[in-house]
């Protein structure tokens, strides 16, 4: 079997997601995800520009030769775009290896581990009974999990907060802003700072004490006010605190988890291993949070989640809905598979993204399962894709009340 083509498709439904199709001389067809949200036209040249002539008359099955080849072979290592791409094509090869063994991708990977994949939703509000209205809407859904992010008196805008979910508004299907140029949202870390622990104590006094919580600090504090954070968050048991600091700087860690037992979530924003290889050996974090999406496929994936499981770290796939369907099934079937599986983040995709994307992954009693279709078990819709053409969008900028720019 040889590549005889790779195509690159981009579509906005609702948000942009670009999505890379290889086919083959057999007929078979594989997808992969290669969103960088914001910068989606970026991954879609590389691959167009630079990956797919590489591909034709390869060996699909060569998975693991493909990826060195183009991670090696480009001479520039790393870096969301080159990872996105490199994601996009190790994740479609696996779809075509899973779809000519005729079996379900996870079983390639080892078969199934669990039954199904915990998996956590957002529920968020600018006050509390906006806050605790979503929550139960999620609890009605179905979650077992919850991310809980709140507004901070003082703030008109904070992250992961939709302003009027009375009117309907959710925040996830377009955190992207359709405009020429990025939105500006305000910061106050000292506000925030004052203001969580409150929210956490009052979100454990109405639900009990249960239901396990999380949160996203979204890279926004220092090492030792996020080690603040999370000495005050402990009587309230959070299953974890997300990127507390940005963690660029690895060695920032060390100081959080000296203060705190508060377990702690980073790595969205990471695109290999080597980002995580202090965070791991020395035992800084609890959850690996990369999206398949964004750090070179199933493939390295894989060796990083085994990496971690030998210092008793856990998985936690990044999976907003700025993750393709494409994306979101590869995470479901490593979910499945490898022993270290600790939470799947899932915000459910808007209607429309799942006009174009046909899924087979399943969401019972607050689990999900990839299903059991022959690879991936997405299919991309292109006559629907179309209907929905490119549409530039930009994540906002944050400023402290004082103007200068703070970490998004
Ligand atoms: O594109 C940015 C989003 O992926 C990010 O803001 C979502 O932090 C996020 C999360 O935890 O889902
Ligand atoms: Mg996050």
């Amino acid at each position: 079997m040889i590549v005889t083509q790779a195509d690159v498709m981009v579509t906005s439904p609702g948000r942009n997601f670009v999505t890379l199709k290889i086919t083959t001389d057999d007929g078979l067809v594989g997808y992969g995800d290669a969103t960088l949200n914001g910068r989606e036209l970026a991954v879609a040249s590389y691959l167009r520009d630079h990956v797919a002539t590489l591909l034709i008359g390869r060996d699909p099955h060569q998975i693991e030769d493909t990826w060195q080849y183009l991670y090696r072979g480009a001479y520039w290592r790393r870096g969301p775009v080159t990872m996105a791409a490199i994601a996009a094509v190790d994740v479609a090869l696996w779809d075509i290896k899973a779809k000519a063994a005729g079996m379900p991708l996870y079983q390639l990977l080892g078969g199934a581990s669990r039954t199904g994949a915990l998996a956590y939703g957002h529920a968020s509000g600018f006050e509390l009974p906006s806050l605790f209205d979503s929550i139960r809407e999620h609890l009605e859904l179905g979650y077992r999990a919850i991310r809980i992010q709140s507004g901070v008196p003082g703030l008109d805008t904070v992250y992961g907060v939709a302003k009027s979910p009375a009117m309907g508004e959710r925040y996830d299907y377009e955190p992207a802003r359709r405009s020429a140029a990025p939105t500006a949202e305000q910061w106050d870390t000292r506000a925030y700072l004052r203001h969580v622990p409150t929210v956490f104590e009052a979100v454990r006094n109405e639900f009990g004490p249960e239901l396990p919580l999380l949160h996203d600090g979204h890279h926004r504090m220092t090492p030792i006010q996020a080690a603040k954070l999370g000495k005050a968050l402990e009587p309230y048991d959070l299953f974890w605190l997300e990127d507390c600091t940005p963690a660029e700087n690895q060695e920032a860690l060390r100081l959080v988890r000296r203060h705190t037992t508060t377990p702690l979530a980073i790595g969205e924003i990471f695109n290999t291993a080597f980002d995580y290889q202090t965070l791991i050996t020395e035992q800084l974090i609890d959850y690996v949070r990369s999206a398949v999406t964004h750090t070179g496929g199933i493939t390295p994936m894989k060796k990083l989640f085994d990496f971690a499981a030998m210092y008793q770290i856990k998985s936690g796939i990044h999976g907003p809905t700025d993750i393709s369907p494409v994306g979101m099934a590869a995470a479901l079937h490593l979910d499945l598979a490898i022993h270290n599986f600790g939470i799947q983040e899932y915000m459910r995709h808007s209607p429309e993204t799942l006009e174009v994307f046909r899924t087979s992954y399943t969401f019972t009693d607050g689990l999900l399962h990839p299903g059991e279709q022959p690879g991936l078990g997405v299919e991309y819709d292109e006559d629907v894709a179309d209907k929905f053409p490119y549409d530039p969008a930009y994540l906002p900028v944050n400023r402290l009340l004082d103007g200068t720019v703070h970490d998004w």
